[in-house]
């Protein structure tokens, strides 16, 4: 078969977001859409000619065709090898787990994570680079830059691929190995955690859990590992076949989205341990007997007691959060002794800094905890940390919990989101906070005094590049902290953002429900960004 030449033209606002390029389906189904950010990708990354390319996605409507056309523009741009997970599955971790275990050149991976899927919502691509993870903003921005003139792609007319028979065929010169999603990544579970004392957790009377798969990616994966190796009852895994729709819920692990899953962990009779993992796995929710554990937490707690489980047992190198995540890991880090390095939301800050040995853990509010294990957040991973722990540990999760705020303080936590806000309104409330920036500092707003107030920028230690305008930081005395920002991935409006912290040394007072201990600086900050008058909004359409 022969590779075809087809004239393009540009499409205006290919530009990637926090993780890629994110927009509803109708719009990737547009004619030559998709080939075009992909012909930019084959343009800009010249080392996948000859490469190994790894492709995969979440499931979602529109990720069989996708993977159809990607494959065909592979071979017509002389990729020598293509990975592809069976059915045109691979979790977001697999997926880098993948590229570093066979030395791939790079990965696609399809998915608009935790947003909804369907012919009317939401899909997304996004590039990894060889060591596993997301790519660079240097990267992102060329490909972006080529998409501004692409004028032609590359693609061959040769029949489809088929995606569900695990081994290999060619596809013109290309050969193309369809390889099982779930087999490297479990091997890869076994060799990081105690799969013995979390076999006899299960095994030994008493212990209740539910994995929420929602209907998304990590479905087989779960099944796998937590019932197939690690013996847990048949039906552990709730939502488990993914589906192009995601049932018609919203894969996205949180109180909201993850109801059902919350209620069967609720009451005298509530399970010991719930947890959920979003569209393409790599995010988590860890749940307790009435307990949520918040993702800020959950960093923290994972990082004071990660030499209970085997892959981490040397301990650690450092710890890494994005800036509007809780500072509770910073106060393990100083206690360690390990260098705490504060990055802009979006997992692709934390590459280099896992790539030079700096950091072993790093996490993100928005349910994403991940290790130097692959480059990508994962949230199975952070489930079979948890379950490593209980086995040790014995005690249950609020217990846990507990005993760390005991010893470290607590930062109650909590994220407020204005969603499909006017993308215009949302611009101005955040210039109008630009704007009242320098008079900050040393000004009391409520019963607290602001100590420092900055749009955040970050220098990477390891190659110098910069990241500005990452969100507006109003810090006060005595650790509480707000943050604004607006989301970068939705695909409709803006999503305002509004972080909120409060640091309590006292255990006396580490009982009160979040939202109240957190009451006064929730109105500092509506008052402050004037969130009502701006967006018209009076209260947040989600609170995590
Ligand atoms: C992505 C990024 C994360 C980021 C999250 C939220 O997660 O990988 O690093 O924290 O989006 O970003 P934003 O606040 O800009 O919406 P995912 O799971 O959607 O790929």
């Amino acid at each position: 078969m022969a590779a075809t030449q087809v004239s393009t033209t540009p499409f205006d606002g290919q530009k990637p977001g926090t993780s890629g390029l994110r927009k509803k389906v109708k719009t990737f189904q547009q004619p030559h859409y998709l080939e075009n950010f992909v012909q930019a990708i084959f343009d800009t990354q010249r080392g996948l000619a000859g490469g190994t390319l790894v492709l995969g996605g979440d499931g979602r409507f529109y990720n069989r065709e996708a993977i159809q056309t990607i494959l065909r523009m592979a071979a017509a741009n002389g990729v020598a090898r293509a990975l592809v997970g069976q059915g045109g599955i691979l979790s977001t971790p697999a997926a880098s787990c993948i590229i570093r275990k066979y030395q791939a050149q790079g990965g696609i991976i399809l998915s608009a994570s935790h947003n909804p899927g369907g012919p009317d919502e939401d899909f997304g691509i996004k590039f990894n680079i060889d060591a596993g993870g997301p790519a660079p903003e240097s990267v992102t921005n060329a490909i972006f830059e080529r998409t501004a003139s692409i004028d032609r792609y590359l693609i061959s007319d040769a029949g489809a691929v088929d995606l569900d028979a695990v081994g290999e065929q060619a596809l013109d010169n290309m050969q193309v190995q369809v390889l099982d999603p779930v087999a490297d990544y479990a091997a890869l579970m076994e060799e990081l955690f105690d799969f013995n004392a979390i076999h006899q957790l299960f095994n030994s009377g008493g212990f209740r859990m539910c994995f929420d798969a929602m209907h998304a990616v990590t479905g087989p994966y779960a099944v796998e590992i937590l019932e197939n190796r690690l013996g847990a009852e048949p039906g552990t895994v709730m939502n488990g076949k993914p589906l192009e729709d995601f049932g018609g819920g919203h894969p996205d692990p949180n109180l909201l989205h993850a109801h059902d899953l919350v209620a069967l962990t609720q009451g005298a009779a509530g399970l010991d341990f719930g947890a959920a993992s979003d569209g393409d796995g790599d995010r988590n929710m860890i749940l307790g007997q009435g307990f949520f554990v918040t993702p800020s937490d959950s960093l923290a707690v994972l990082a004071a007691n990660a030499h209970l489980a085997p892959g981490y047992k040397q301990g650690i190198a450092g710890v890494a959060r994005s800036m509007p995540t809780s500072q509770a890991a910073d106060r393990v880090a100083e206690e360690l002794g390990v260098e705490c390095f504060e990055t802009p939301t979006g997992w692709k800050f934390f590459g280099n800094l896992l790539d030079a040995g700096r950091i072993t853990l790093c996490g993100e509010e928005s349910f994403g905890t991940g290790s130097a294990h692959v480059r990508e957040k994962d949230g199975l991973w952070a489930v079979l940390f948890w379950l490593n722990l209980l086995a040790v540990k014995r005690h249950s999760v609020a217990e846990i919990v507990r005993e760390h705020w005991r010893r470290f303080g607590r930062n109650f936590y909590t994220r407020h989101d204005y969603e499909g806000v006017d993308a215009a309104a949302a611009g101005e409330l955040m210039d109008h906070l630009r704007i009242l920036l320098p008079d900050l500092p040393g000004k009391r707003l409520g019963a607290l005094t602001v100590e420092y107030a900055d749009d955040f920028s970050y220098t990477d230690p390891i190659d110098g590049s910069t990241a500005a305008h990452q969100g507006i930081r109003v810090g006060f005395a005595g650790g509480s902290r707000i943050v604004f920002r607006l989301s970068g991935t939705g695909t409709q409006g803006a999503t305002l953002r509004v972080y909120i912290e409060r640091y309590e040394p006292d255990p006396a007072l580490h009982d009160q429900p979040v939202q109240e201990a957190l009451a006064p600086l929730i109105v500092t900050a509506r008052e402050l960004a004037q969130i009502e008058a701006r967006t018209g909004r009076r209260e947040p359409d989600v609170i995590t």
